[in-house]
């Protein structure tokens, strides 16, 4: 049967006619080319079926709210849609979308000088590079302005050292926009594969995020020419500015996760037979079910909004915040729910919803844990700073 989205609030006439082809045409593509293959990815800790690449870069997935170098020039709502079916797919399918997207090829539009822009952004909107992001470090997560990573000038060659951690495309990125601490503050520096002293390593033993790469990077005393320091920004804005670009991506991306869990279980209750009955006509199943509607339809509203706000240039990092932490927190009770009410069945990963649950652990985790939002919202609300 095929996937049917949960509308009770008619979204759908709230998006334009171009808004919905994006969607579906990227629906399709999950249903017919992601789905069939992604078990067998999971089965494998840290594969991506990297044979879909050249069909993403088709479909203009990549970068796909940038303007001209070949990006498809979305509007933040159909880039939002795009994000909500990739990762109605699977987690790792729009992480893959947002690192490339989000955090290598938007710092590159942003900040980077024009032979920069020239060089990537074409190819990586093609899907013939790909990129990763380095900001994590060992022992700075939640607080990248502690990182070690260091660059040190002589003349037009910069010389890095540090580790990043949990990197994702790490091992397979023909560049890695890693961000070092400079005398002028953090700076980011494009890290070509194969530069001297660089070296990644992928991090295996993952229970969540299986169908995706993560890698530790290593850098050893490695030369970056000036020409590949990004110049247009110095200071932890940069790399942030980033982050909430691709947070805006979770915030859809966790609607989808929530969808796909919904409509595996509403099914499972109509047709499962428990005491003589469907499951779906007892109380507490109602009761779940009518709970995780609401909350889907809450988060797609929230998702929507925002998205609207972006187009208008009226976004603030703080509402991704709220919708990042919000939206992620809503999918994964809901996934766990939905995994309860599966039963036996719920373990088996002839079910997506124990793999959405177990990816959700990760999103709830990356792009600023869900108690780091609620700090960004806090001090958003009171003025008061109570990270540290
Ligand atoms: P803080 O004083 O808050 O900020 C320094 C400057 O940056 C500005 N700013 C932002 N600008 C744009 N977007 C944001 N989200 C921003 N947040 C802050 C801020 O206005 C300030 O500007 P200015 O002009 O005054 O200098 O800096 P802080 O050190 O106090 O930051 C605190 C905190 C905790 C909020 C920040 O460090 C943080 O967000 N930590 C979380 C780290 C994180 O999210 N890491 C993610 C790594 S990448 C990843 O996980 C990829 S997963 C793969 C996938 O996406 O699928
Ligand atoms: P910590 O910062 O050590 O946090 C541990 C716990 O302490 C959390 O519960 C946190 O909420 C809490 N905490 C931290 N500070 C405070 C505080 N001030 N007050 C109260 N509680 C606090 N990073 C990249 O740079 N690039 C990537 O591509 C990337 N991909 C990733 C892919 C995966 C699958 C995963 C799991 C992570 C990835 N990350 C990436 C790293 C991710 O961004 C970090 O894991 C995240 O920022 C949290 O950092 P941490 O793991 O060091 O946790």
């Amino acid at each position: 049967m095929p996937f049917e989205a949960l509308d009770l609030y008619r979204i759908e006439d709230e998006l334009s006619p171009e808004e919905r082809i994006v969607r579906d045409t990227v629906r399709e593509f999950v249903e017919k080319e992601f789905l069939p293959c992604v078990v067998e990815h999971v089965r494998q800790d840290g594969s991506f079926p990297l044979n879909l690449v050249p069909k993403l870069a088709e479909l203009g997935i990549f970068g796909a709210n940038l303007q001209g170098y070949g990006c498809a020039g979305m509007n933040a709502v159909a880039y939002g849609l795009v994000m909500q079916e990739l990762e109605r797919g699977d987690s790792g399918l729009r992480s893959f979308a947002s690192v490339q997207g989000a955090l290598v090829m938007y710092p590159i539009h942003s900040y980077g000088s024009d032979e920069q822009k020239q060089r990537w952004l074409p190819a990586l909107a093609r899907g013939e590079a790909i990129g990763c992001f380095g900001l994590t470090e060992p022992d700075f997560g939640s607080n990248p302005a502690g990182m070690r990573t260091k660059a040190v000038r002589k003349g037009e060659t910069w010389t890095l050292s540090g580790t990043k951690r949990w990197i994702t495309n790490g091992s397979i990125a023909d560049v890695a926009l890693i961000w070092a601490q400079t005398e002028e503050g953090i700076q980011g520096f494009l890290v070509e594969a194969g530069s001297p002293g660089f070296e990644a390593r992928d991090m295996k033993g993952k229970f969540s995020l299986r169908a995706s790469i993560t890698s530790e990077l290593y850098l050893d005393d490695t030369p970056v020419p000036e020409a590949n320091r990004l110049p247009g920004l110095k200071g932890l804005k940069g790399p942030l500015s980033c982050l909430t670009q691709a947070r805006y991506t979770i915030a859809w991306g966790a609607v989808g996760a929530a969808l796909a869990c919904f409509d595996e279980v509403l099914r499972y209750t109509r047709e499962r037979v428990v005491f003589e009955r469907p499951l779906a006509s007892f109380q507490i199943p109602q009761q779940k079910l009518a709970w995780m509607a609401t909350e889907i339809t809450k988060a797609q509203l929230l998702a929507l909004r925002l998205g609207r706000l972006k187009d208008e240039g009226k976004l603030h990092h703080a509402m991704v915040s709220m919708a990042k932490m919000n939206n992620v927190d809503v999918a994964l009770n809901i996934a766990r729910t939905a995994r309860d009410m599966l039963g036996a069945s719920g373990i088996v990963d002839e079910y997506c919803t124990m793999r959405h649950m177990v990816n959700l652990e990760s999103v709830r985790t990356y792009e600023g844990t869900h108690d780091i939002h609620t700090l960004i919202l806090g001090r958003e609300l009171t003025g008061f700073d109570a990270f540290s």
